[in-house]
């Protein structure tokens, strides 16, 4: 039996990477980060509803920002393989907590290689790191000639969370190159499921496209609806996360479905599912977004209401405006394909929106930045 460390196991990846790796019949260790309320939403059922499993799942309390008690984890699991997940993810706030983002999604990084090397694990075990497409900032000359980027493109990160990430990426590569370490970077572009975090755009569109068909909420407030983004679904990437670790020669890999879509498209397809045409008009700061038809008399709109408004204080500092990634060695290396489409991803979102929203969700969320 294989033996997989996840960090940020109780985040969106780390679930569905929890529940890939059981299903492959690896014996699962997390780190989890102790918290004043429950943390464990995401991964609860894998204690509920496999009984035997309850063996091959367990879970370490522990911080990225802690080296010995990453060491004393590594030291107990000797894992065949770390994925290293864990991270203060979001770009936005990146920009309020840029030390902090720093020590977690940088330095924490350098702590499990580092980790790994002082107990001489460095032959048996396998890292994979979360990097992200952040590091590319969207940069229009950096693209290939095609109009993509791939593991070739140039970086030039827009954010603290970027420039954290790029010492992640960096670091890794270094210590593949200077210690033989079978260590990979998985440079991935945007995922999102049901479990993405409430604060992050999809998300926070389709829990509100849910909410104002149930009357729960008046109008959803957004940043830069002009952006672009190469959006996936997060089951498809874990099972890339895991392939990257299987090849004979440890590399980076860039995994991303090559086509890019806005933020306002995406909003026109979150109301498409509960059966409304949405109407957006004005520019920028003044740009709103109207109901314009309906289809589905289940749901509480009517023609003319107002869904969707702009507000500057979701804008950035810097923005990255358009990512798109290209897929071609990960198709071919990996033999990678993702099974859903961006139409499939959207469904599925709003379909678990309207079930919690159907529930006794508290709709505070309306109110927190992100
Ligand atoms: P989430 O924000 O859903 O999960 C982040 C995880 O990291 C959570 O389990 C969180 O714990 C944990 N974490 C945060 N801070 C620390 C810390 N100091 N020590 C230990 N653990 C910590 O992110 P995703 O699942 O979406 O992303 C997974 C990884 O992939 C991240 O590194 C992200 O930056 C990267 N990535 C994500 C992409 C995406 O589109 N989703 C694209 C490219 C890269 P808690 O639950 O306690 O907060
Ligand atoms: P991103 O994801 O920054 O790409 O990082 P996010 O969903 O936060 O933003 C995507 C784009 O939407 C625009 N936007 C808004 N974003 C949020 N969060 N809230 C809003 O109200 C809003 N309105 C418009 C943003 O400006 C941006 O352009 C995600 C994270 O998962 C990272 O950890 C990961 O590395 C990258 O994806 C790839």
């Amino acid at each position: 039996m294989k033996t997989a460390l996840i960090t940020g196991i109780t985040g969106q990846d780390g679930s569905y990477l929890a529940e890939l790796l059981l299903e492959k019949g690896y014996m699962v260790h997390g780190v989890k980060r102790r918290a004043s309320s429950f943390n464990t939403h995401r991964i609860d059922h894998l204690y509920i509803d496999q009984h035997e499993q309850h063996v091959r799942f367990k879970l370490h309390y522990g911080d990225l920002t802690d080296s010995t008690n990453l060491i004393r984890i590594i030291q107990e699991v000797q894992p065949d393989e770390i994925y290293n997940l864990g991270a203060m993810s979001h770009v936005k706030v990146s920009f309020d907590s840029p030390e902090y983002v720093g020590n977690v999604d940088g330095l924490g990084t350098l702590r499990i290689l580092e980790a790994v090397r002082i107990l001489k694990l460095e032959n048996k075990t396998r890292i994979y790191q979360a990097s992200t497409s952040e590091l590319y900032g969207g940069l229009e000359e950096n693209k290939n000639s095609e109009g993509f980027y791939d593991e070739s493109s140039p970086f030039y990160p827009r954010s603290p969370y970027g420039v954290a990430k790029i010492y992640g990426f960096w670091i890794t590569k270094n210590y593949r190159e200077a210690y033989n370490m079978y260590a990979c970077n998985g440079i991935l572009f945007n995922h999102e499921s049901p479990r993405r975090g409430e604060t992050f755009v999809t998300r926070k569109i389709t829990m509100a496209t849910a909410a104002i068909a149930l009357g729960k909420q008046e109008c959803l407030y957004l940043g830069n609806m002009n952006a672009l983004r190469d959006w996936g679904h997060a089951k498809d990437y874990v099972e890339a996360m895991w392939r990257i670790l299987q090849q004979d020669e440890p590399e980076d890999y860039v995994i991303a479905t090559g086509i890019t879509t806005s933020v306002r498209d995406f909003v026109r397809l979150a109301f498409q599912e509960v059966g409304v045409e949405l109407e957006f008009s004005g520019e920028a700061e003044q740009e709103i977004a109207m109901v314009k038809s309906l289809s589905n008399d289940e749901y509480q709109f009517e023609i003319g209401q107002v869904v969707v408004r702009v507000d500057p204080t979701y804008y950035r500092p810097t923005e990255v405006d358009l990512l798109l990634g290209d897929p071609t060695k990960s198709k071919t290396k990996l033999g990678w394909k993702p099974q859903y489409d961006l139409a499939a991803l959207v469904s599925e979102m709003v379909v678990s929106d309207i079930a919690l929203m159907k529930g006794n969700y508290n709709t505070q969320w309306e109110h927190i930045v992100g």
